[in-house]
């Protein structure tokens, strides 16, 4: 007998797999992870060393589920606190599938490619892992296209790339692409990792508590941004519960000494007032409630140089 039907198409299997968002500080991570669940889970400011865990997102494709790790930045770590960031980052490699090392765009003075002793360290972190490795190149918007090509060859030939892809998280420019690419590096699965409906692992008090930290992050200078711990104390949600849409949350902001205390109170609570005012506003949206938000600030001396009080105070 002769089969006359349509010639029946083989199935894209489903994959699904933990993917290491890895990389040196600022270089667009957790604005990557945003912009792929669409949602302010990390938060992101123009400093270094703003994340300072590992933060789970899982994007849902029809053929395919990602679960990223986004990681603090690898550096040089001094003092308790670094230290742990690092490790949290580097041990990350252990427990995915793939990795996407990101670094930035651009060339340096000259059209020169300048890869600094730290990219390097990532990179030799990833080989140890045996992880398969995409490199990502991020921020392509504020790169000359010329520049590009340059930047590729240079990192071509220092690891064996799965592949090599340049995107902006900012834009979303190529971001498709990168998922594609990512999701083919992940292994085939009978299901999904998650629930389609997990979207990250954290909590909506963890990230009351980020909020207010990425305002500290971005309305204070100096050594301020890197001694500041957020504890969310209470989170009251009867109201909403019950139907009056309002959340109460009251934070404790720790800083390492009273000289900053001072500081991140600022004139008559000026500065505190206007860090809860913009953490109010964000919170707002993500919970799509009123919310009450009260800050107290808190002198706990050096806690980032203690394994002890950093352990107590990361989530
Ligand atoms: N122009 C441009 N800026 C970007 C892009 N992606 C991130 N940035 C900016 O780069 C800065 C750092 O971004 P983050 O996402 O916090 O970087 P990160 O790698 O998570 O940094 P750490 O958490 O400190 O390791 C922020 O000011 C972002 O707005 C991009 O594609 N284009
Ligand atoms: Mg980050």
């Amino acid at each position: 007998m002769c089969y006359s039907g349509p010639v029946p198409r083989k199935k894209t299997p489903f994959r699904a797999g933990f993917v290491a968002l890895i990389g040196r500080p600022n270089v667009g991570k957790s604005t990557l992870l945003n912009r792929l669940l669409g949602e302010h889970v990390a938060i992101v400011t123009p400093r270094p060393q703003t994340t300072r865990t590992r933060i789970l997102g899982v994007v849902n494709g029809p053929d395919h589920q990602l679960a990223f790790f986004d990681t603090p930045g690898v550096h040089a770590a001094k003092g308790a606190l670094n230290r742990r960031m690092v490790d949290v980052a580097v041990g990350t490699l252990q427990e995915v599938d793939a990795a996407l090392v990101i670094i930035e765009a651009g060339t340096g003075p000259g059209g020169r490619v300048e890869i600094g002793e730290g990219t390097k360290a990532v990179i030799a972190e990833v080989a140890r892992s045996r992880r398969p490795a995409i490199l990502g190149i991020n921020k392509l918007d504020r790169a000359p296209k010329a520049s590009l090509l340059p930047v590729m060859e240079a990192y071509k030939d220092l690891h064996a790339w799965t592949a090599i892809v340049p995107f902006s998280a900012l834009t979303g420019e190529n971001v498709e692409r990168l998922v594609e690419v990512l999701a083919a590096a992940v292994p085939e699965a009978e299901a999904p990792l998650f629930p389609p409906d997990v979207l990250t692992d954290q909590a909506e008090r963890q990230l009351a508590a980020e909020y207010v930290r990425e305002q500290l992050m971005l309305k204070t200078s100096q050594e301020i941004p890197y001694s500041v711990a957020v504890e969310v104390e209470e989170f009251d949600e009867r109201d909403r519960r019950e139907g009056g849409g309002l959340v109460r949350i009251s934070a404790l902001v720790r800083v390492e000494r009273e000289s900053q205390k001072a500081i991140v109170i600022g004139k008559k609570g000026a500065l505190l007032k206007a860090v809860g005012t913009e953490a109010r506003r964000r919170l707002e949206t993500l919970l799509g409630a009123k919310v009450f938000l009260a800050l107290q600030v808190k002198v706990d001396e050096r806690w980032t140089e203690k394994a002890g009080a950093v352990r107590r105070l990361l989530p």
